[in-house]
């Protein structure tokens, strides 16, 4: 016997993914409903080899369903999990909207699968940023508690959904094309003034990324928020510790969106109680779940080689060169899979596993 599914934002790029990832561990589904907006109604999408019409969501929609993975925004989250619940759902969330509620369990699976124990009908799946981050930290804290952490990331635009992907498509093309010009007299290549062109103003104009993304890092993911930071910093401060179940760790992070389709990168500094030698982590890192380590130092992972992979992937590891409690590594994930829709599935599968569903 299988389940009944709905995923609430099928149509975009966290929910074709779900849809995907479902099908490849072949989840045990009974049913699959998709949901989106208005403007998606009747839309075609595939299944294991079946069409399935997309509909708007409605009040209606959750009856009988079991599952309800949602990945439509916080505002529609707010909106319907109410409703899913109230129809007898189990929402896993993969909006901000209730990650932080003392109610919802926040959950990765091989960091902290027991408190989906206390769930109260929604369970939140982490921002991307903070779920490649955890599952890298928790073997190393098992060593060893960690103090600090000191985070910068490099971004992938699909984070930011498929209107962000086109943006980087569009503002590539456009400047590719005046560069492509310049192929062979690279000596004036240094300050070509595309900007003042037709049509780039247009083209360039910041719509899901707030400035230019092509051929540039932006240091702005989410909206401000309190001393200077983003929300997307905030979020890997304030999820790290509810997920590691740790107040006192220390996280400063700086979040980066870079030109990069698929894949966020994160270079993380550690600070831990005990001083721990490169071998006790690699052999951490070895044996953890959701851990691919490239252990020889001159081979390292990079976004392009996370696509469509389940696991984190782990390089560069080093100790600081001062303080004997300190390291950095170099962590790659697939933002869309284990940054999002794996790991919403893969809280599915840790429910029937505990018989909790
Ligand atoms: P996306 O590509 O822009 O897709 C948005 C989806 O939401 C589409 O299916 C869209 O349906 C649906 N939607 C929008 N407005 C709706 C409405 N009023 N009613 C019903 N459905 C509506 O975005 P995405 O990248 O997949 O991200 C979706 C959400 O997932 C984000 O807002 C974010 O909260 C969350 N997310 C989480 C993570 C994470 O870190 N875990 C990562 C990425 C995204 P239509 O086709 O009808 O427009
Ligand atoms: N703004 O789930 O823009 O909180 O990359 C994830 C990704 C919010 C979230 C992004 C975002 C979330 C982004």
């Amino acid at each position: 016997m299988g389940y009944k599914v709905a995923i609430l934002g099928a149509t975009g790029a966290v929910g074709r993914e779900m849809l995907k990832y479902l099908e490849e561990v072949n989840f045990p589904v009974d049913d699959i409903k998709l949901l989106a907006s208005k403007r998606s109604a009747g839309k075609i999408m595939e299944f294991k080899g079946e069409k399935i019409k997309v509909e708007e969501v409605k009040e209606d929609s959750f009856k009988n369903v079991d599952i309800a993975l949602f990945s439509a925004g916080a505002s529609r989250s707010k909106e319907w999990a109410p409703i899913a619940v109230k129809s007898g759902a189990i929402v896993i969330d993969n909006s901000s909207a209730f990650r932080m509620d003392k109610d919802v369990p926040l959950v990765v699976p091989e960091v902290n699968e027991e408190d989906l124990k206390w769930h109260k009908g929604i369970i939140a799946n982490p921002n991307c940023s903070t779920i490649q981050m955890v599952v890298a930290l928790k073997p190393i804290y098992d060593l060893s508690r960690i103090k600090k952490v000191i985070v910068s990331t490099y971004q992938a635009v699909s984070g930011a959904g498929l209107n962000a992907i086109k943006e980087l498509v569009d503002q590539t093309e456009f400047v590719i094309d005046i560069y492509k010009a310049y192929k062979d007299k690279l000596e004036d290549f240094k300050y070509i003034p595309y900007k003042n062109l037709p049509y780039a103003k247009e083209v360039l104009k910041p719509k899901k990324i707030p400035r230019q993304i092509a051929f540039n890092c932006v240091p702005h993911i989410d909206i401000f928020m309190d001393q200077n930071y983003t929300k997307e910093e905030w979020k890997m401060v304030k999820e790290t510790k509810k997920i590691m179940h740790d107040e006192e760790i220390s996280v400063c992070a700086t979040c980066v969106r870079v030109p990069v389709f698929i894949g966020h990168s994160e270079s993380i500094y550690i600070e831990t109680e005990k001083a721990l030698s490169l071998e006790e982590i690699y052999k951490a890192l070895e044996n953890a779940p959701g851990v691919k380590l490239y252990k020889d130092p001159t081979t390292y992972p990079t976004p392009v080689d996370v696509e469509g992979e389940n696991k984190v992937l782990i390089g560069r590891i080093r100790k600081d060169l001062d303080n004997d409690k300190a390291y950095t590594m170099w962590v790659v994930g697939d933002n869309l899979r284990k940054g999002a829709a794996q790991n919403a599935v893969q809280i599915a599968e840790s429910l029937i596993k505990l018989g909790l569903i």
